[in-house]
């Protein structure tokens, strides 16, 4: 019987929220501004998909999943620090997302930029912090966490920000364009998969194929995304639709169309679920999160 991965998706987002809400301090407590607005954030029904993917990873390597958590909800928190810091006017000026006014609309941006400064360190304080993850052996640690700094940095998230800002109204190349979406996107997404691998202890072939699953699923996701703009219902994406046409962004849609657009998608979630051709049904999940990520409507 194939998995019910709404069902699936909803579980694990209810555990990593619950996660989520012990990680990080309340809003009153003191700065309570900074808590407030990075709560505001945080839990404003994020899809929780790369804290998921870390873990059906593991899961597909046959682990229990208990300690993975801690570390899923810190790629939560870098995640929303970048969605935070990309909405600012310095960068997209966006006013919507996850269907509510932006954190920066709300508190201001200083508050907004303080706010995702403090999801980002806070991430690397639980990673490196052995009363929460004392399950995880030190260097199993330290491999983590240099996935996940690498991947949202210069060479990963970061580096694909920059370029997509230079970018902006300017005839790029498909090289560019797919620079920018293997960093800026792909990256975490990758990482996230690569997480659970190493969590799990995955053998060197596993790895491998994991990774493979990464990249794939993270370009799919990031094509996905591209043609919601285009595509996509206000209500359901939570953000202004048709924001890449007016800030003249390059997209998959842009270079080739919505449908050869929707093609290519299918056909990197396909190469994704090949990529698990050694796994057995432990790996349900990861195949049909794959299929789920080009056919989702927010
Ligand atoms: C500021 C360093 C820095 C980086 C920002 C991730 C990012 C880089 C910008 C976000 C811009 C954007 C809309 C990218 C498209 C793909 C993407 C990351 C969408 C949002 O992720 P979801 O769909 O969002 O997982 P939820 O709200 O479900 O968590």
């Amino acid at each position: 019987m194939p998995i019910d991965i709404k069902t699936y998706l909803a579980r694990k987002k209810e555990l990593i929220d619950k996660t989520l809400d012990k990680l990080v301090p309340p809003a009153k407590a003191f700065p309570a501004s900074v808590h407030e607005a990075m709560r505001y954030s945080l839990f404003a029904g994020g899809k929780r998909v790369r804290p998921i993917l870390a873990v059906a990873a593991a899961e597909a390597l046959g682990a229990k999943t208990a300690d993975l958590l801690p570390i899923g909800g810190s790629l939560e928190l870098i995640h929303t620090y970048s969605l935070i810091h990309d909405d600012l006017p310095a960068m997209d000026d966006d006013d919507f997302r996850r269907g509510r006014a932006t954190c920066h609309k709300k508190f201001g941006e200083a508050a907004a930029i303080l706010a995702g400064d403090g999801l980002l360190t806070m991430a690397f304080e639980i990673l490196s912090d052995p009363r929460r993850l004392e399950a995880v052996p030190a260097n199993r640690l330290i491999a983590i966490i240099k996935e996940i700094s690498t991947a949202s940095g210069v060479c990963g998230m970061v580096g694909g920000q920059v370029v997509d800002m230079e970018s902006e109204g300017k005839e790029v190349d498909f090289p560019t364009l797919e620079y920018i979406h293997t960093h800026k996107t792909g990256a975490l997404i990758r990482a996230s998969v690569r997480v659970g691998a190493l969590y799990a202890r995955a053998g060197k072939r596993q790895f491998t194929a994991l990774t493979h699953y990464g990249e794939r699923v993270g370009l799919a996701f990031q094509i996905a995304d591209d043609i919601l703009d285009v595509t996509g219902r206000q209500e359901e994406i939570g953000k202004d639709v048709g924001s890449d046409i007016r800030k003249g962004k390059k997209t998959f849609p842009s270079f080739y169309g919505l449908e050869e657009s929707r093609k290519r998608a299918a056909e990197v979630a396909d190469k994704a679920v090949e990529a698990l051709q050694g796994f057995g049904r432990a790996a349900d999940p990861l195949r049909e999160l794959a299929k789920y990520v080009v056919n989702r409507v927010n």
